[in-house]
Parts: structure tokens; C-alpha cells; sequence
């Protein structure tokens, strides 16, 4: 497929171009066909949320970046949306944290696998856990292919960041004691609710974000580390992150009225 131009001042050109990396992940086998589909449910969400990372989510970012600074053995589990989406940002998060990269697949195939493994070393990864060619262990907890993890990776650690997960595996990872950080647009998804911390958030502006707290927190003391994390309160995050999207509703209802009469007089908007 030929790859479309975006003009530089078509008002939805960042959704376009994120569009457009899903669609090559996919044509290139990193995305699985179902993961097209989760991306427009989490552009939706994105939409409700305004398409910026609020307040809140940039809260829980940084009590997510404390999590992963202060754990003993943190991981990151890479699918095949996150995979196409932000490639370098996760290797760079991965560095920084000293949390590994680990390939964790609900629609798992062969080619799959080696699609995201190949991506992940071109965006500067130096190694990558939960491959066919490495141990692997059984997340009893759990009957999906996601049940099979690396000893060294998913299996043996203590805080794991899963973005876009589906819910059985956050349940699973919670049942066997693991310390859970998503990052979901949907504040209402069971994997929203049942991770310990919740950024609502895209991870095209997220993973960058944390990226960069990562690098001003890196040298924190444990102690101030593990205080930004007590001090989390997932319920009351996602609580209000509900209530950003009824609020954003509720303006949005309101503007309609300022945005037709706008579009009459020649001036577009988003
Ligand atoms: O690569 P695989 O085989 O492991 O499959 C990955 C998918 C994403 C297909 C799989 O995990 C899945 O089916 O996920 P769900 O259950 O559809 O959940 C995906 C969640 O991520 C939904 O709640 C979406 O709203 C949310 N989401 C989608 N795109 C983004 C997102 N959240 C943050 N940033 C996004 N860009």
C-alpha cells in the first residue's frame, strides 16, 4: 500500500500520521489486525479526553516513572501497537529504568514476534526478552498465549508497565502479586481499574513524557521515589479521569453551536 501524504496544515494531522505508523505496523506484521481495531477504540477515548495529556495523567506518569526508578526488577511488556507506535521512547524508557523489554503477544505469531523483535533492535535495543529462543515460564493464573513469559523478564519481576493491555492479563499479573502500571485511554477498561497505577493517556505523547521524567528523576533518593508512589491514589485518578471526559462532553455539547457558526463564516477547526 502506498503510503499517503498528510499536508502540514491538515487540522487532524498527528491522529492521520499515528494512523498511518498503526497501518505500516501492520503491513509489516508488528500490529495484529485486532490491534487496527483497539487503536480506533483508544482514538475515540483519546477524543473524549481532548487529545492532550492532562493534568492528571501527567500525575500518574510521574508516579509510574517513580515505580519503575525504584523497583528491584522492573520490566516492559511491548505488544504490537506499542511496538509501531513508539519504538525509540520505549527502548530509551527501558535504559534509563533499567527495565528490560519483553515481547508479550495475545495474538501471537512466528513472524509476529520476529516483526517486533527486528523493530525494536533498529530503534537502538540491545536486547529483548520473551522470545522462542529464550527460557520461557507459565503464568498459571492465565489460559491466553500470554501466559508464557520470560524467567528473566515478566516472570522474575516486581513492577511490569503494560501498556494497552487486554484485562485477563492485568487480573493475572495482580493474582500472582505483581505490581501493575498501564497506560489505557479508556479510564473505564478492567485493565484500567485493576492496575495499581493508570496513566490515561496516549502512549504517543506518554512514553515521550516519561521519558523525560525518567532523566530528571533518575537520581532521586528510594525514598522520595517510593513516597511519589504511596502518595498514588489510582481510584480517585481514574474517578477524575471519567469526570474529564463528562466535563469535556458537556463542553463540547455546549460549543456546537460556536463551531457551526465558525464553519459558516470559512474558519475550520478539529
Ligand atoms: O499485539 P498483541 O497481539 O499483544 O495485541 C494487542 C492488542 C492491543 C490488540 C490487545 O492487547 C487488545 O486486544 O487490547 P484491547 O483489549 O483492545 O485493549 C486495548 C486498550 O488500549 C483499549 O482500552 C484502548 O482504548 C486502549 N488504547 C488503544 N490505543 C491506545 C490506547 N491507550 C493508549 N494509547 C493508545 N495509543
Amino acid at each position: 500500500m502506498t503510503k499517503i501524504e498528510i499536508p502540514p496544515d491538515h487540522p487532524r494531522r498527528v491522529s492521520l500520521e499515528t494512523r498511518e505508523a498503526i497501518i505500516e505496523g501492520h503491513e509489516s506484521h508488528i500490529v495484529a489486525t485486532a490491534g487496527l481495531l483497539a487503536h480506533g477504540r483508544g482514538e475515540a477515548f483519546d477524543y473524549l479526553i481532548g487529545e492532550r495529556t492532562t493534568e492528571l495523567a501527567a500525575t500518574a506518569a510521574r508516579a509510574a516513572v517513580a515505580a519503575l526508578l525504584s523497583a528491584k526488577h522492573p520490566v516492559i511488556s511491548v505488544n504490537g501497537n506499542a511496538c509501531s507506535l513508539v519504538p525509540e521512547a520505549l527502548v530509551e524508557l527501558s535504559e534509563i529504568c533499567g527495565a528490560p523489554l519483553e515481547i508479550n503477544l495475545f495474538y501471537y505469531m512466528k513472524e509476529r514476534e520476529d516483526a517486533i523483535k527486528a523493530a525494536l533492535f533498529a530503534a537502538g535495543a540491545k536486547e529483548v526478552l520473551g522470545t522462542k529462543d529464550r527460557p520461557s515460564t507459565i503464568i498459571p493464573e492465565l489460559s491466553s498465549n500470554r501466559r508464557k513469559v520470560d524467567p528473566d523478564g515478566i516472570g522474575s519481576a516486581d513492577v511490569i508497565l503494560v501498556p494497552l493491555e487486554d484485562g485477563d492479563r492485568t487480573e493475572a499479573l495482580k493474582a500472582i502479586g505483581k505490581f501493575v502500571i498501564t497506560i489505557d485511554l479508556n479510564p473505564m477498561s478492567r485493565t484500567a481499574v485493576y492496575s495499581d497505577i493508570t496513566v490515561v493517556d496516549n502512549i504517543v505523547r506518554v512514553i515521550p513524557l516519561m521519558v523525560e521524567l525518567a532523566r530528571e528523576m533518575k537520581d532521586f533518593p528510594k525514598d522520595t521515589l517510593h513516597e511519589i508512589v504511596k502518595n498514588f491514589d489510582n481510584t480517585e485518578n481514574l474517578d477524575n479521569s471519567v469526570r474529564i471526559i463528562m466535563d469535556h462532553l458537556a463542553a463540547s455539547a455546549i460549543d456546537i453551536s460556536e463551531r457551526r457558526r465558525k464553519f459558516e463564516t470559512g474558519v475550520r477547526d478539529q
